[in-house]
């Protein structure tokens, strides 16, 4: 009893007079490059990763997070060659995205190497089999500078799984980063990002999706819950040029994928893309 007292404790974000916590004890802490990282082992949701004192992803429920990130753009882009995931290094993306037969690659920026190997050491389960995946291809780099470079028109899906609009990921929420996922992506492909919470970051999650909506011709966002996230209430915004295909999943795929997934099916997505409260339909449109 004592000595779980002694090492079993809370670890809190702080966001704006609000903290959001979960209860266990710290397994292991490093400082990299660009930020702190905390891998904190919870009660409620077993093991989870915190980069700067802000929860990313939790054994528990990153599926909740990961799979509405991923099917509903690559359930509808056209084509399935060339997929490309920004951030994302515990794999979970990664995971989902590899889940489809007719996927052939899969590239990965991620600006910090530790961020992935710490993943792969302490959430192995996260990014599961994907690190082994022969379509994986993995390139440490800064995603803003490196989108900067690439073709036009070089891939099907582009997925954002950054982190918070702070630090290293800043850049992610910009209309000049959104203007090269726009050209480095296919004509019917589609672009999914993460887009905070509508309620803990209202102002950020408004600009953000008015500003995809300003560089895409259509854009909408999904909102859903992730339990560890500031407020649980949290967001996705997902674009394509030729239509809003993204409403629409090809059912041979998501025949394929939604009996694999926890969160995700074509039903749970309808009724999420109408659930937008009033007031934010009100803002988005202001
Ligand atoms: N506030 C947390 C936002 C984090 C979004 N990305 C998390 C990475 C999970 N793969």
């Amino acid at each position: 009893m004592f000595i779980r007292k002694l090492f079993y404790g809370w670890k809190d974000e702080y966001q704006k007079d609000v903290r959001y916590g979960l209860k266990g004890k710290k397994l292991f802490e490093h400082k990299s490059k660009f930020q702190k990282i905390t891998i904190f082992e919870s009660k409620r949701y077993g093991k989870a990763l915190l980069l700067d004192n802000c929860w990313m992803t939790a054994e528990k429920q990153e599926k909740q997070y990961h799979e509405c990130l991923v099917h509903p753009a690559l359930s509808s882009a056209e084509e399935l060659n060339n997929v490309l995931i920004i951030g994302g290094g515990d794999g979970g993306s990664a995971r989902e995205c590899l889940k489809y037969r007719e996927l052939k690659q899969l590239k990965l920026i991620e600006i910090d190497k530790d961020v992935i190997e710490i993943s792969r050491k302490y959430l192995s389960g996260i990014g599961n089999n994907c690190w082994s995946d022969p379509r994986l291809n993995i390139q440490i780099d800064d995603g803003i500078a490196w989108v900067k470079q690439v073709k036009d028109n070089s891939f099907d899906a582009i997925i954002i799984d950054g982190s918070d609009p702070k630090g290293p990921a800043k850049g992610l929420f910009n209309k000049e980063f959104f203007h090269n996922c726009k050209r480095i992506l296919k004509s019917k492909g589609v672009f999914a990002a993460q887009t905070e919470s509508p309620e803990a970051f209202e102002r950020t999650h408004i600009e953000s999706v008015k500003v995809i909506r300003e560089v895409f011709k259509n854009a909408d966002p999904l909102y859903g819950n992730v339990p560890i996230y500031p407020s649980g209430w949290w967001s996705w915004t997902f674009a394509s040029e030729s239509s809003r295909r993204y409403l629409n999943p090809i059912i041979a795929r998501s025949n394929q994928i939604s009996k694999t997934c926890e969160f995700w099916s074509p039903r749970w997505q309808k009724g999420s893309f109408d659930a937008i409260p009033a007031h934010l339909e009100r803002k988005l449109k202001s």
